[in-house]
């Protein structure tokens, strides 16, 4: 397998994934700063033209970073972490949703369209930007009280749920378009989320 890849949050959501399932395997650097991504050779691989996007031995390529989650976990099923099956995975998915939905896309909106980083690509609309980093602030205290009664975000075991929201709060803190409110509890998860060997995976 090959994974095709640059540094951004998508594709780092899928090295914390592989290192706790223990697995690893070829990299490719796509440069998306370039545009390398939006190439029609690239685009064979994933006509969404993102990253990333897995290549399998037989050439299959999936992208999308929670489908290739979903292999990995289906190749490695140890240690589990979708859920398992019955409630436990309807709570991941749940919690993963509302992690990616209402909390992660909304910074990566606010970020696209406030600094205009990808604006040879997309039309900007900073004020669309301001209302997505507003929508992701005044949604972070659900997940506080949430944290205020569990211990990992969908109940007691870490899952791609806590995976997908803390990378999605570094990302927020790194390119500080989204002031983000005090989250206590947020805090205190985040700190063990970090410190699992798997989130320092690059
Ligand atoms: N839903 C996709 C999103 C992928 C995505 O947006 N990737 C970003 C990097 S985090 C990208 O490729 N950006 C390049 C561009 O927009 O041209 C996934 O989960 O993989």
């Amino acid at each position: 397998m090959r994974l095709y890849e640059s540094p951004s949050p998508n594709a780092r959501r899928v090295h914390v994934f592989m290192a706790e399932k223990g697995i690893d395997m070829e990299r490719v650097r796509v440069d998306i700063r370039k545009g390398e991504n939006l190439s029609p050779e690239y685009r064979a691989r994933n006509p969404i033209g993102r990253v990333p996007v897995l290549e399998l031995d037989d050439g299959t390529f999936l992208a999308e970073s929670v489908a290739i989650c979903r292999y990995l976990e289906h190749l490695n099923p140890d240690p589990c972490l979708f859920g398992a099956p019955g409630l436990p995975a309807a709570q991941v998915e749940m919690w993963h949703r509302r992690a990616e939905i209402n909390f992660f896309l909304n910074v990566a909106s606010a970020f696209r369209n406030i600094t205009g980083f990808f604006k040879d690509r997309e039309t900007c609309v900073k004020e669309w930007g301001e209302v997505c980093a507003k929508t992701a602030a005044d949604v972070l205290p659900v997940f506080d009280a949430q944290l205020a009664q569990s211990e990992y975000l969908a109940g007691d075991t870490f899952s791609i749920a806590d995976i997908t929201l803390a990378i999605a709060i570094d990302f927020a803190r790194m390119v500080k378009v989204v002031t983000l409110p005090e989250v206590p509890n947020v805090d205190r998860w985040h700190k063990l989320v970090a410190s699992r060997p798997s989130y320092s995976a690059e």
